[in-house]
């Protein structure tokens, strides 16, 4: 469907040229004043909180809306390269606060909204998270998302509006519960839905072969099943540079003629379920980190996406360039956020021959130098897989496509090394055994110019294992762009009172430039900077325990050692091996072993995917440990836990600005980066973590006597898989043993014995894959150097002010700048920004 224009030639400039809005307080309150009782129709009687919230975004998404249209027209004029991050996921949190801190009116806004008897923060607190996404993967296209703009850089977000996010996690009788976040109910103020650049997408039906007028044989999809694509666009804004950039979120809707077949043949309410079938591809965010396999939904959501997303880039080229697709690589890169969206590769072919008459060698050329691929996982259970009968089902065209894309591959292959069937069979995009699966990883790989990983060890690993028969063919396209966050939201936005300690001391650069930071070194020096950093330290650390009092009725000592691990929860994360810990602490305490004891109040926090039972089990434990632990009068304010419900975005924003210690635990050579390492990093705590991911250049940046390493290295636990002993390791060391001793008596599980055996039976098995036993001794080793350096307050708060001073590395500012100089190689656009 395509809405009519409003007139057939270009708007006059009467309709829609305007002065832009005023960004002082009078103008801020007269808006805000006009939407709440215009608009919003709201008078004396009105209570509720959420008019002002709305009524604000409203004054607020004016002031974007001037600098959103003048990017749109630079980047248009100047003729100039975009890229476009295509994504199932987009974990933005809450937009208000960050949209004032980058338009650069936070403390005018404050002042307005005083003057009218509110305050800033009870309005914030009003909006929903825009919970689209599960965790790292999701949250980091969203701190990309917020550094292009800053750098001006024209890229474009394209992902699914999700009707329901992330779910809501609750704790009944410390076990896990699911709870729909309907984050839409109220409305999202923020967002613009643009029915005129609605897209068809097609399921099902079968390729259909004839002669085009010139007697060329083509190919055209027939007997679909059709799906509306409908766009919402929400504004990206830089820091206070004027510019605005696009993240463009698709909605699934019927189409009309879909509806009315149905209705023609006399069943109205089947026409009706089906409208429902076809709104089902954007409902709900798949709750998994890792892959669940096999998903028809899923994979309905993964072609929804890229189809619409190329349509969407390729008709703007077709008005511009018309059929002339020479320039299109000059022009345009799609960047595939892991292989989620893959099959544009297969779907970019298939519009370009089948749509737009290219022919096929010509059509790869575009492709394959148009689509950039990022991996962001090793476990080889979360590769991609889609099962043959699957495709043919849904995408019948695009398996032709990828069935070509791999014959004519394997004919290079083979080529490069004759007679090698063992190489052609490792390598083939369709694996045959035991039933024949497209491999998505692959069919990326093929089709980019540029594949990474998202941190040098995971470059590393990738190039040395899953990949290496890649690398060995192309080994020009694998590079690694190790991620960052941005420090907008991760420090200026999160951290009031340590930015404005940091701006006094050395100005206000860093926002935009983290290395800047460097400058804190020589402050750590000075013992009045000292006290200060501490004095913003235990105000982070009282927001933190309000938080945690509220959610889990534990009060926290402030003096104690905060000591922080949130993220999914996982095996590999080793959420387990620090319950473990906290169980020898409690051990340590019941056997009056407390000499120069450093309290600590322990926060895990994270959600499970609904089916992954060991998961959850592991956070009953957490939650029965907490129980023990907690109204245990003889451990009192030595060691405090909770298990904090429902880890979000916003739930970090007050965790990492209030953490001593983090906790960055993985098995060595499982987490592809984390990035939640950085944002704590960046906060001034200090990490406890194994030479995982980006840790390893955490803690080269920082220093290694500014970081607590304990386990295996990644080769090491490759190579140790085969003579593991976890009983021996336990017999061999008396605090393992007691600690195992503790949850085999039953002592977490009094009223359901047995309970935990599946988690005994893990920790003791040669065959666990998390290898917890091994880095048992050297983890609770370095907890004590760990409690031993806290225990020396003027040492501790020298190694927090370093920390925050070498972040500098890991804000998404330099991620982007090198995604920007080795794969998209844009120019950036600049406009003009009044204030
Ligand atoms: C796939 C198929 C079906 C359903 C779900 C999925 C799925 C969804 C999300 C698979 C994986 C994810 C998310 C993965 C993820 O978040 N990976 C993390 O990416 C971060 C950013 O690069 C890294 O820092 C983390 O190390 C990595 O675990």
């Amino acid at each position: 469907m395509q809405l009519k224009p409003v007139c057939s030639n270009k708007p006059s400039s009467l309709l829609t040229e305007l002065p832009s809005p005023g960004m002082d307080v009078a103008s801020l309150t007269d808006d805000f004043r006009r939407y709440y009782n215009y608009t919003l129709g709201c008078d004396g009687d009105c209570l509720s909180t959420h008019y002002p919230y709305k009524a604000l975004v409203l004054t607020l998404r004016d002031r974007l809306m001037e600098r959103w249209k003048q990017s749109k027209y630079a980047a248009r004029t100047r003729d100039c390269k975009h890229a476009y991050y295509l994504s199932l996921e987009f974990l933005m949190g809450r937009a208000l606060s960050n949209t004032m801190l980058n338009l650069g009116i936070t403390d005018d806004v404050s002042k307005s909204l005083y003057e009218l008897g509110l305050e800033l923060e009870d309005l914030a607190d009003v909006e929903m998270d825009a919970g689209l996404g599960n965790g790292g993967l999701g949250r980091l296209a969203a701190c990309f998302l917020d550094s292009c703009a800053t750098l001006q850089l024209p890229v474009m977000g394209y992902g699914i509006r999700y009707e329901y996010g992330m779910f809501r996690q609750l704790l009944e009788n410390g076990h896990q519960v699911e709870e729909p976040d309907h984050w839409l109910r109220d409305g999202n103020p923020w967002e613009i839905e643009r029915p005129e650049h609605t897209k068809i997408i097609r399921f099902g039906g079968h390729s259909e072969y004839y002669q085009d007028a010139e007697g060329t044989t083509r190919v055209r999809w027939v007997d679909t099943h059709d799906v509306q694509a409908v766009p919402y666009d929400v504004p990206i804004p830089g820091y206070r540079n004027g510019v605005v950039n696009t993240l463009r979120l698709w909605r699934a809707a019927a189409t009309d003629v879909f509806d009315l077949g149905e209705f023609n043949a006399g069943s109205y309410p089947e026409s009706v379920a089906a409208k429902n079938a076809a709104e089902n591809i954007s409902m709900v965010l798949y709750p998994n980190d890792a892959s669940e396999n096999g998903k028809e939904l899923r994979l309905r959501q993964q072609y929804f996406l890229a189809s619409a997303s190329l349509q969407d880039v390729l008709i703007r080229w077709v008005r511009s360039y018309g059929s002339d697709f020479s320039q299109f690589a000059d022009k345009n890169s799609f960047q595939l956020n892991d292989t989620h969206p893959a099959c544009a590769v297969a779907e970019l072919m298939r519009l370009l021959m089948d749509e737009h008459g290219l022919g096929w060698d010509e059509a790869w050329k575009v492709t394959s130098n148009t689509i950039a691929y990022t991996n962001h996982t090793l476990l080889p259970e979360a590769l991609e897989r889609w099962s043959v009968r699957l495709f043919e089902q849904l995408l019948p065209r695009l398996l032709d496509i990828i069935y070509e894309i791999n014959a004519r591959f394997l004919a290079e292959v083979a080529t490069r090394w004759p007679g090698d069937s063992d190489r052609l069979r490792r390598m083939s995009i369709i694996e045959e055994e035991p039933e024949p699966q497209v491999r998505m990883a692959f069919l990326a790989i093929v089709g980019s110019f540029s594949v990474n990983g998202v941190a040098a060890l995971h470059s590393r690993l990738l190039v040395e294992g899953l990949f290496s028969d890649f690398h060995e063919l192309w080994p020009h396209k694998f590079n690694n762009k190790t991620n960052g966050v941005t420090q907008r939201r991760w420090l200026a936005g999160c951290n009031p009172a340590l930015a404005e300690l940091m701006s006094e001391n050395i100005g206000e650069q860093w926002k935009v430039d983290l290395q800047q930071l460097k400058k804190l070194v020589s402050c750590a020096d000075d013992a009045n900077f000292r006290a200060a950093w501490r004095a913003v330290k235990r105000l982070n650390k009282e927001r933190l325990a309000a938080l945690v009092k509220a959610e889990c009725g534990v009060q926290f000592n402030i003096d104690a050692m905060f000591d922080v691990q949130v993220k999914r929860m996982h095996e590999y994360k080793r959420q387990l091996l620090n319950i473990l810990h906290v169980i020898h602490l409690y051990d340590r305490i019941k056997q009056g072993d407390t000499g120069n004891w450093v309290s600590r109040c322990v926060i895990i926090g994270g959600k499970a995917a609904p089916g992954y039972v060991m998961a959850k089990l592991i956070i009953k434990l957490i939650n029965n440990v907490a129980g023990v632990v907690n109204n245990d009068l003889q451990v009192g304010d030595l060691l405090k836990v909770v298990f904090l419900p429902n880890y979000s975005v916003s739930a970090m924003e007050i965790i990492c600005p209030g953490t001593d210690l983090s906790e960055q635990i993985s098995t060595a050579g499982k987490e592809a980066s984390g990035t939640g390492n950085m944002k704590f990093m960046m906060n001034g705590a200090i990490t406890i973590g194994t030479l995982d991911g980006a840790n390893i250049e955490i803690r080269e940046e920082v220093g290694a006597e500014n970081f607590f390493l304990f386990g295996l290295a990644a080769d090491e636990v490759e190579a140790g898989h085969n003579r593991y002993d976890p009983a021996s390791i336990i017999a061999g060391d008396e605090r393992f043993k007691r600690v195992m001793h503790l949850l085999e008596s039953g002592h977490f599980s009094q009223f359901e014995p047995g309970l935990f055996e599946p988690v005994i039976q893990s920790v003791s098995s040669p065959d666990d894959p998390w290898m917890v036993a091994a880095d048992f001794g050297s983890y609770v080793d370095a907890q004590q150097q760990a409690a031993k350096a806290y225990y020396d307050q003027g040492r501790w708060t020298r190694m927090s002010i370093f920390n925050t001073a070498r972040s500098g590395k890991f804000s998404t500012d330099r991620t982007m700048q090198e995604y920007n100089a080795e794969i998209w190689k844009l120019e950036p656009v600049t406009v003009k920004d009044k204030k």
